[in-house]
């Protein structure tokens, strides 16, 4: 079909944590009744899609990316009418709903797991990865993500089991056809439903190196480019989609963690029919690519833009997002979260995710500019990869606490999860129980009624910046050209399409600056420009930019 564009490239995704959205019931947990009743909120924003993390039935090992039943809700979440409800009430505002599909792995509760550890000659025993230990010791050096050892001994059949997150997260065996045949059959249960489709979590994993060789050298410090790089990756997700996605023509979202810019392709063209977008976390992952927290400069963050949109951008669809609900605040990673400049930075980090050539993904609360929350003790934070770290960096390896404390306060999965900032009410207006995870002291500031009520508030941006976008496809679809990519503060580029070309300022740093505007760039009109307005400085060529300037203007 010639001129033909899916609906998902003009799309504008928010991701929900069901978890830490909205407690309907005072229990303290986030629930689907929540996320219903909170849905004027993402429509007055403009988002036309949702991407909803895991409300599968689990015991929670990692907040539902552990799964024991696919067919089943999470019983905290609520109920399969529950979850009719509100698809259905996603459907009628005219919007489209993603799930999350945990397939790496499941829980170690599920019942194939069940099966398959009960003997070696279960039906489901070849569900999973099992092997012999060697030398009374794990099977190969794999680490877990979430610490110690990849292998966990199960003394009933004197063998050990594969898990690349925590032991209650096996992996599954996917050499082994009925698996993808159940994986397969639980997707269309999900699309019967009316889901448009699924944001894949760590889907790159699936295929296991031949042998599983232990990791060498540089491998043993990136295990994720090994675990993401099996021989069969490829055959298996283009085998999914010739069982599944094309018939529905749902929409997929590989979560590509441990995968190369240069190897977008392999996913994403659409000639070999696999998945439609990716999250490549080059961009994410730039200022803290473990726990630790390291510095980065803007020329180097434009230089992946510049990477993805070349190798990527024409055969196939990125995505542009700047936090997630594994990874800390956007305004607190990337921008200034200090109260002065806090709605500023988000403002034009909202700017920049907004007007890529990209599928924009916004997590909850960063329409808001919610920020890191200040921990400072260990017992605060609930997430199992902290729990990991702490054994392994300070029980094991004697790392000082306060120095994993240190990087911590920047850069643990938990600032994410805090629960969103509903109102200046007591717990944010989010429960009116006791939360499971603390809501930020701030919420007093940084809340959503507050910014409904303001015109110029980091909530209005990012509805306004949603609007323009829609109204001009060139801010969708028109070429990405950087204007000064090593200018170390500034942000120059220009989104062309036909004879529209756009062009997009942002100054990503606290001072105000002077800057000369590339030669041959000369401004027609000002599109946005909110509170920050550049001022031409008469006859000099010239812009100031305040500080954390962002602005969109037609050339
Ligand atoms: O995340 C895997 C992943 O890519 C990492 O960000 C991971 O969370 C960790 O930070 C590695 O250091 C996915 C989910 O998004 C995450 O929430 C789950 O914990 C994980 O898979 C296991 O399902
Ligand atoms: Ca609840």
């Amino acid at each position: 079909m010639v001129g033909h564009t899916p609906w998902w490239k003009d799309a504008v995704v928010y991701q929900i944590y069901p978890r830490s959205f909205m407690d309907s019931n005072g229990d303290g947990i986030g629930d689907l009744n929540g996320i219903t009743s909170r849905l004027d909120h993402l429509q007055v924003l403009g988002i036309d899609t949702i991407w909803l993390s895991p409300h599968f039935d689990s015991p929670n090992a990692d907040n539902g990316y552990d799964i024991r039943d696919y067919r089943k809700v999470m019983a905290e979440f609520g109920t399969m009418d529950d979850f009719d409800r509100m698809l259905a009430a996603i459907t009628e505002r005219g919007m489209r709903l993603i799930i999350d599909l945990v397939v790496n792995h499941s829980s170690d509760q599920h019942e194939w797991f069940v099966q398959s550890r009960s003997s070696r000659d279960n039906p489901y025993r070849d569900y999973y990865v099992w092997r012999d230990g060697v030398d009374g010791g794990p099977p190969n050096n794999y680490p877990a993500f979430f610490g110690g050892s990849a292998w966990e001994y199960d003394a009933a059949t004197d063998q050990w089991y594969l898990h690349y997150f925590a032991p209650q997260q096996p992996d599954l065996n996917w050499e082994h056809e009925p698996v993808r045949r159940e994986v397969y059959d639980l997707m269309r249960f999900w699309l019967d439903k009316g889901v448009a489709g699924f944001r894949m979590d760590v889907i790159p994993f699936i295929s296991k190196q031949p042998g599983l060789p232990n990791l060498e050298g540089e491998q043993r410090a990136r295990p994720h480019y090994v675990y993401a790089g099996g021989p069969r990756v490829h055959e298996f997700l283009h085998e999914m989609h010739t069982e599944v996605l094309g018939p529905y023509d749902a929409v997929s979202v590989g979560e590509a963690f441990g995968v190369e810019v240069s190897e977008i392709p392999k996913f994403t063209d659409t000639a070999r029919e696999e998945l439609s977008m990716i999250f490549q976390f080059d961009l994410v992952r730039l200022g803290h690519p473990h726990w630790r927290q390291r510095s980065f400069t803007w020329p180097q963050f434009k230089r992946i833009v510049a990477d993805m949109d070349e190798v990527a951008g024409t055969t196939g669809w990125n995505t542009s997002f700047l936090a997630n609900h594994d990874n800390p605040r956007m305004v607190s990673q990337f921008g200034d979260d200090s109260p002065a400049w806090r709605e500023r930075s988000a403002k034009a980090l909202a700017t920049w995710n907004l007007t890529q050539r990209a599928t924009p993904f916004v997590y909850q609360g960063d329409e808001i500019g919610m920020t890191n929350y200040p921990f400072t003790d260990i017992e605060q934070y609930d997430d199992v990869e902290v729990k990991g770290l702490w054994r392994g960096l300070v029980e094991t390896d004697k790392v000082p606490a306060a120095e994993l404390l240190e990087h911590l306060a920047h850069t643990s999965r938990d600032h994410s999860r805090t629960p969103v900032q509903w109102s200046a009410e007591a717990e944010g207006g989010f429960t009116a129980g006791t939360p499971w995870l603390a809501v930020n002291p701030n919420h007093t500031e940084v809340n959503a009624a507050a910014q409904m009520m303001d015109d110029g508030s980091v909530f209005h941006h990012h509805r306004r910046l949603i609007a323009l976008r829609r109204a001009h496809p060139a801010l969708v679809h028109g070429a990405y050209r950087d204007l000064d990519p090593e200018h170390p503060t500034v942000f120059a580029y220009t989104r062309t399409l036909d004879d529209v070309s756009v062009l997009v300022l942002l100054h990503l740093c606290g001072d105000a600056l002077d800057y000369s505007l590339p030669a041959g760039v000369t401004i027609a009109d000002t599109w946005l420009a909110e509170a920050h307005a550049p001022e031409p400085i008469p006859g000099a060529g010239s812009v100031r930019l305040a500080a954390w300037h962002a602005s969109i203007h037609l050339l």
